[in-house]
């Protein structure tokens, strides 16, 4: 898997990346699957999405990926960054685990003899009742395949499963690491922290059969993360055998005086939205695109990304910690119905993806605040509940970041007294009035926010944005051309710039990308495409991401 540190030096870790066998099976059920029977006659590139190829394009149902692995004796733990969006885990013909929801991490674990183990992993990009985080008419194309990496961990008699690493105080360099654990039995075993290669506690420890230490230590070499100089360190934690090794950076986000605060200091967000979506790639995305995303995101003199709308790739989380980016990371929706929303299970899918994003993004320290639910029933009294219960799993899982969510129409807005950060999209002069009306309809935001009262909440303009198609322009600078979506994001930079009440910026989006296959949406987006990147699909520069970048690096952001 690409990161980049090596997350286990003792534990052996087979890297399962590579091409597989495939099969294409269509509209069968998974149940209805004999996987001896399985006619693997095709290859697929793990990370991958077979309908990203062009032999699968657009093509909905049921596939099969196959690859042969050599497990040890004993406990072996299957580790998938992601599949899309449905998927059953075979060993060697035997059902280990479903999983949906797409975008995070999950295991899958087994007792094994050793010896050659043949995977197979059943992969669903319908949608229906098993994916109930995922609607067909979300504004993106819901590509499906094994998208992430996949490993294979050999496990011993204690494991560790999690390593949490919280900034206490930056002033006093303190930090408090949890280390959960599961074991065959209780015993008694030796227990190490090391940081940047330098021992901080060495000591036994009497473990249950499951548990968590807690320990607060002291790393008096460490500086602060911040954005200008983005300094990491490396934690090892060392537990009868095995080990983990988590990544972090010194550093408080706080919410003081309606701002955003990074280490005390008050801090403007200005930046944009982005999928991580790719014309060949689909939502496998490759470490050059990565690492070519968060320079272009650099380029354009950005301090702020915002994951829309679902968890990212843990390397770009990695990169972002690298470049001093600071990250919403976001659990996955796009305007679910209040009849979705409040369906029976629903809002249980969503906390066990939660939980899941959470595990995966909590040391990083570019992740500054968790959101969820895009532009979802925020405005109805059936829907608060749901937001109680998901931003209040958010706050019980990690108290250390502020929450929020991308509010569709904060006029309507029911539940901003449940954040910490208020959040609107906002689309004066695309989907209702004008380019020069776009001050007055921020300012009008920032005040109906105020009034219901919100002073003391920093707001995030997190959406706004127009349709631009690439190379276009005419004589009257028209809707979709260049030059009207350059005056537009120039106008909205120029005011929110500097705004006393205004925080955040997320300009929507960095690169275009293809929509969904549902009509509506389709008879809405040019070429199928969004197209209210800055870049295109393929990254290259429209007119207006020279004029947003002139304005961000004018301002330092
Ligand atoms: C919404 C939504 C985005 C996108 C955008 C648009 O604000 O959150 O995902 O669909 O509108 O392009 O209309």
């Amino acid at each position: 898997m690409a990161r980049r540190f090596l997350p286990h030096v003792l534990r052996p870790v087979t890297d399962l990346d590579g091409v597989w066998d495939f099969a294409y099976l269509g509209e069968v059920e998974p149940d209805d699957v004999d996987p001896a029977a399985i006619a693997f006659d095709d290859v697929m590139a793990v990370p991958g999405c077979f309908d990203a190829t062009p032999a699968y394009a657009g093509r909905r149902g049921l596939a099969a990926y196959r690859t042969r692995v050599r497990a040890g004796a004993g406990l072996q733990r299957l580790v998938f960054e992601g599949v899309q969006h449905w998927c059953r885990v075979l060993w060697n013909g035997e059902p280990l685990r479903d999983h949906a929801g797409g975008f995070t991490r999950f295991t899958a674990e087994t007792r094994s003899e050793g010896g050659e183990v043949e995977l197979i992993v059943l992969v669903d990009n319908r949608f229906g009742e098993r994916s109930p985080l995922h609607l067909e008419h979300f504004d993106w194309y819901h590509f499906g395949g094994v998208s992430r990496s996949v490993a294979l961990h050999r496990l011993g008699p204690v494991r560790i499963d999690a390593l949490a690493i919280d900034t206490l105080s930056v002033a006093d360099r303190r930090i408090e690491v949890r280390v959960d654990y599961t074991a065959d039995a209780p015993a008694t075993v030796p227990f190490a922290l090391a940081c940047d290669g330098l021992p901080l506690l060495a000591e036994d420890v009497a473990l249950d059969t499951s548990g968590t230490l807690v320990r607060t230590v002291e790393i008096p070499w460490a500086a602060p993360w911040t954005t200008a100089d983005p300094r990491l360190s490396l934690l090892a934690a060392e537990l009868g055998g095995d080990d983990l090794r988590e990544r972090f950076g010194l550093r408080r986000i706080g919410v003081e005086d309606a701002r955003i605060t990074l280490n005390g200091e008050p801090v403007t967000l200005l930046g944009v939205n982005r999928h991580e979506l790719h014309p060949q790639f689909g939502h496998a995305q490759p470490a050059a695109l990565l690492v070519a995303d968060v320079q272009q995101l650099k380029d354009l003199g950005a301090n702020f990304v915002r994951g829309s709308h679902y968890p990212l790739d843990p390397l770009f989380l990695d990169l972002c910690d690298e470049a001093g980016l600071l990250v919403w990371e976001e659990s996955i929706g796009w305007q679910y119905p209040v009849e979705h929303l409040t369906a029976p299970g629903f809002a249980e899918a969503q906390i066990e993806h939660i939980d899941e994003m959470v595990a995966a993004g909590r040391n990083h320290p570019s992740v500054v605040l968790w959101g969820i639910l895009n532009e979802c029933p925020s405005w109805s009294e059936a829907g608060r509940p749901v937001y109680e219960r998901l931003l209040g799993r958010l706050r019980e899982l990690d108290a250390t970041r502020p929450v929020t969510y991308a509010s569709l129409n904060a006029f309507d807005d029911l539940c901003f007294d449940l954040v910490d950060v208020v959040s609107a999209n906002n689309y004066p002069g695309w989907y209702f009035g004008d380019v020069p009306g776009i001050p007055a309809q921020l300012d009008r935001i920032a005040a109906h926010v105020d009034a219901l009262g919100h002073a003391d909440k920093p707001l995030i303009v997190s959406e706004i944005g127009a349709g631009a198609v690439p190379g276009w322009n005419d004589a009257n600078g028209s809707l979709w051309t260049e030059d009207y979506q350059t005056a537009l994001l120039t106008t909205v930079v120029d005011h929110v710039v500097g705004h006393e009440r205004i925080s955040g910026l997320g300009i929507w989006v960095l690169g275009d990308f293809r929509t969904t296959e549902h009509r509506e949406m389709l008879l809405k987006r040019p070429r199928g495409v969004n197209d209210k990147g800055i870049v295109d699909e393929y990254r290259r520069p429209k007119q207006s991401f020279k004029a947003v970048r002139e304005r961000f690096r004018r301002h330092g952001a």
